[in-house]
């Protein structure tokens, strides 16, 4: 699978792809990150990439030509079908499942905007507007790391064991369990017996419930489309009636 990020920020970006899972998969080539810097793709010698606002108002807007210009670059170079993403807070939500759908894809271009935003013509290359959230915040290129890291692993290799991306939360619509490792006891923190058990049984079922607890929990708009087994249907209904109390008490002992 290939990146290619547009940015007028490319070190910035350099840095944060240079550490941890996503360095390794690019080490070891289970990646591919181009990163193009906008400047390269201007014509006059300031190499301009934005200019004021038509109608006023303040800040300034991102030419429209450089994105053009780095849009037909690199899907020469890919020659094949890219997928362009544009990083703003008018884009749709950011959920795991488009992390997956899109881990899918041969070739996701990321542009990252900057100043108030791009020019409004450049949506007219752009397959997909996504925002992680709604803030705004001083460029694309974070999202874009986020969209990336969030997306990679879901490529084969990247993350050790794919176990742990299936297990990951969210991919079955739930919060994650607890997670705790040595030593069992930090001044009068306890690791839950269960886990120091030995009963995978016990500590399959425990770990559903806490799933479900926190979902229930934090999130319950979450329950609307997650993917329940029959034993979680149970637990949820449980918990549902009342149980939340209890299983809630069982946490501040
Ligand atoms: C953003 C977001 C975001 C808006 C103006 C960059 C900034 C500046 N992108 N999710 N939230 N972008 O705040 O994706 O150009």
């Amino acid at each position: 699978m290939t990146f290619d990020i547009v940015t007028i920020f490319p070190a910035m970006v350099e840095a944060a792809l240079a550490a941890g899972v996503v360095g390794r998969a690019i080490e070891k080539r289970l990646l591919e990150v181009a990163i193009h810097d906008l400047r390269d793709f201007t014509t006059d010698r300031h190499r301009s990439v934005d200019d004021m606002p038509y109608g006023g108002g303040p800040g300034m807007v991102m030419k429209p030509e450089p994105i053009f210009k780095a849009l037909d670059a690199i899907e020469t170079q890919r020659g094949a079908p890219v997928t362009v993403l544009l990083m703003s807070p008018q884009g749709t939500r950011f959920t795991q499942r488009d992390a997956e759908r899109l881990g899918s894809r041969p070739h996701v271009v990321l542009v990252c905007g900057r100043y108030e935003g791009v020019d409004e013509r450049v949506r007219s290359r752009v397959d997909e507007e996504v925002s992680i959230g709604d803030y705004v915040l001083s460029g694309g290129e974070l999202p874009a790391l986020v969209v990336l890291d969030a997306v990679a692993r879901f490529v084969p290799g990247v993350v050790g064991d794919d176990q742990s991306v299936a297990e990951d939360s969210f991919s079955r619509g739930l919060l994650d369990f607890p997670h705790y490792t040595r030593p069992a006891v930090v001044g009068d923190l306890r690791v839950p017996d269960v886990l120091l058990s030995g009963n995978h049984q016990e500590i399959r079922r425990w770990r559903k419930q806490e799933s479900l607890g926190r979902t229930l929990e934090r999130r319950p708009d979450l329950l609307e489309h997650a993917a329940l087994d029959d034993e979680e249907r149970m637990m949820l209904e449980e918990l549902q009636n009342g149980r939340i109390a209890e299983w809630q008490r069982g946490k501040t002992k």
